[in-house]
């Protein structure tokens, strides 16, 4: 298995004076080929652990438990974080994510963020069986949702990160058949700091990986989807039917 450190998934170009930092120019191509990419720093290690704390105690009230959440067991869930956790849905507003959301579903068909889920393997727990977000593609080329995993924690080869297959976002064949599936020499391990988030389409193949760690493995997920053509804006001026 390789790990995401192996490569360079994300590239600002062109930054420079008058710019935001990290934003520069966003090359995605290796989005587009790979099915994914990594945008680091959108929190600082502080700030990420705060929201790791806030998220988990949602887990301990019983008053504000939501149908979906998991506050006992093996990996600990907590769903409707958009709603429940202050700060949660800026950092999806981030330029940076909905820039890379834009690139995989066009610019005009992405629906503001839909979910976000707080999902946290206990040591021992969290391997999960490949998997799609997302039905099958019919036809070459199309996306029609995006997740997005943002690295509450540093996300290490050891501790339960996600793991993905390059590429499958284009191959239906394997999607129809992601259970069954024992692709691990084809994974890659998406690790980095805490704060990173990894931006891949919802029709990659994908799983969480066993935490071999002594400790909890936090991380927020978040799941755009594509608006109906017809609900599309048109250019300026253009006549909808
Ligand atoms: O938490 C992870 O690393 C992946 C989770 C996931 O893919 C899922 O719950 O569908």
């Amino acid at each position: 298995m390789r790990h995401s450190a192996d490569f360079l998934p994300w590239r600002a170009i062109g930054t420079g004076a008058g710019q935001n930092s990290t934003m520069g120019r966003l090359d995605f191509s290796d989005l587009e080929r790979d099915g994914w990419t990594a945008i680091p720093g959108l929190l600082t290690a502080g700030e990420a652990e705060v929201l790791a704390r806030q998220c988990a105690e949602l887990l301990t009230t019983v008053d504000a438990e939501r149908q979906g959440d998991k506050r006992v067991g093996g990996t600990r869930r907590a769903c409707d974080v958009l709603h429940r956790v202050r700060d949660a849905g800026a950092l999806f507003d981030a330029p940076e994510i909905t820039a890379a959301v834009a690139s995989l579903l066009g610019p005009d068909t992405a629906w503001p963020v839909r979910d976000v889920a707080f999902r946290c393997p206990q040591p021992g727990f969290g391997n999960q069986a490949l998997h799609a977000d997302e039905m099958a593609i019919e036809h070459a080329g199309e996306c029609w949702a995006v997740t997005a995993i943002v690295a509450l924690c540093d996300f290490a080869p050891d501790n339960g990160a996600t793991a993905v297959v390059p590429g499958s976002h284009h191959r239906p064949d394997l999607q129809r058949r992601a259970g069954r599936l024992d692709l691990g020499r084809d994974e890659v391990t998406l690790c980095g700091k805490a704060g990173t988030a990894f931006v891949f389409s919802a029709h990659l193949l994908h799983r969480g990986t066993l935490n071999r760690s002594d400790h909890p493995r936090p991380a927020l997920q978040a799941q755009w989807g594509r608006r109906p053509r017809h609900l599309t804006p048109g250019p300026p001026g253009a006549q909808r039917g």
